[in-house]
């Protein structure tokens, strides 16, 4: 009995003490404690300016921005100026802001994605290419073969999906491919024809960029550049792509969320070019009768958390030519403001990706079905 009375206390003691660590532990582990929700609560805001304000007020703020650290993007709308502010956002700022001349309103951005989000600009943004605007409402169907292969067969596959319908033009001439062994593309003569065919048909080219070291190249010939799905993560080359004036076509990657594909856009337009073009491509899942797992949930949802343009590639995003249409159907469903579709004129004979490739004529009666559901809707 007296060891007892002696151990008991000391026994009690110590569980207090342990359950008072444990709570402290968990108070600082609460989410709103974290270290990162703290970090992005404290992140970039927009400015709202009144209809109308005096360009020296909006210089006033931007000035101020600056001096404060801030990037700042303006987004002139019709009426009124926004301006997106990135940096270390606290409520003293914002309040200062607040009360400046021709100031309507302060919106916090709580996204992780600032310039890209629907919270910095409301209205859907269109990019031009060429003489078409890609988000404007209409359906821009691109075509062609996966590679340029060469020139007699490249110019005629063109006027094919022209005289079909499409209105811009796709194809290869820097190939990332699997294997080092595989058809590696035509390079900068791959680059020529496409600039040929787009003499001959009138229509835009689309061809991929993988280095940034070819950008100066690539943008003498291409009216679009597109980053390959391998590349989305490529954050050199994104900031490199920020820099040009030239429209942007970002596939997402295989194994890439939506928030980090939208994060990649972030990259591009953070760095200057505005003009980003969406591609779901597919991702990477377990099955396996389909070279990807074309995710057209995305395709709503990257509509709702940004206002870029979306367009959707069944021919990569199945693997199978088979698959192509009927994905091409619930793509514009799922309300995409484009296609992008591979065409051979002898899949058997491609020197890749034949498998995903309609022919002339098959790509002919799909968009003709692909229109007139467009049409309805
Ligand atoms: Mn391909």
């Amino acid at each position: 009995m007296v060891g007892n009375t002696g151990i008991m206390p000391l026994v009690i003691s110590s569980l207090m003490a342990f359950l008072f660590f444990l709570t402290f532990r968990l108070q600082g582990l609460k989410p709103d404690n974290h270290p990162q929700t703290l970090k992005r609560r404290k992140s970039s805001m927009i400015i709202v300016m009144e209809k109308n304000a005096p360009t020296d007020a909006i210089t006033m703020i931007t000035g101020k921005l600056e001096d404060k650290g801030f990037q700042v993007h303006l987004s002139q709308g019709v009426e009124r100026t926004i301006i997106g502010a990135i940096g270390e956002r606290t409520q003293a700022t914002m309040e200062m802001f607040e009360t400046m001349p021709g100031v309507e309103k302060i919106i916090p951005i709580l996204q992780p994605f600032k310039l890209a989000s629907r919270e910095f600009k409301q209205q859907p943004s269109m990019v031009a290419v060429g003489n078409k605007l890609v988000g404007d409402g209409s359906l821009q169907v691109i075509a062609g073969p996966c590679a340029v292969e060469g020139r007699e067969l490249f110019l005629e596959v063109a006027c094919m999906v022209k005289e079909a319908g499409a209105t811009m033009l796709r194809g290869g001439a820097f190939k990332p491919r699997t294997s080092p062994y595989s058809f590696q593309g035509l390079e900068e003569e791959g680059l020529e024809i496409l600039a040929e065919a787009r003499e001959a048909t009138g229509l835009p080219v689309v061809t991929e960029i993988m280095d940034p070291r070819m950008i100066a190249l690539v943008t003498r010939y291409a009216d679009v550049l597109q980053v390959g799905a391998r590349n989305m993560q490529n954050f050199f080359l994104l900031r490199e792509l920020g820099k040009i004036n030239k429209p942007i076509l970002l596939k997402r990657g295989p194994s890439a969320t939506v928030e980090e594909w939208i994060m990649a856009a972030e990259y591009i337009i953070s760095s200057g070019n505005p003009q980003v073009i969406m591609c779901e491509r597919g991702i990477r899942t377990f099955e396996k009768y389909t070279r990807n797992t074309l995710d057209l949930s995305a395709v709503p949802l990257i509509k709702q958390l940004t206002h870029l343009p979306v367009i959707v590639d069944p021919s990569h995003g199945t693997g199978k030519w088979k698959l192509v249409e009927p994905m091409a159907l619930a793509a514009i469903g799922a309300g995409c403001d484009g296609l992008m579709v591979e065409v051979h004129q002898n899949p058997n004979e491609a020197l890749s990706d034949g498998p995903q490739s309609l022919t002339p004529e098959h790509f002919n009666s799909m968009v003709r079905k692909i229109n007139a559901l467009k049409a309805a809707l």
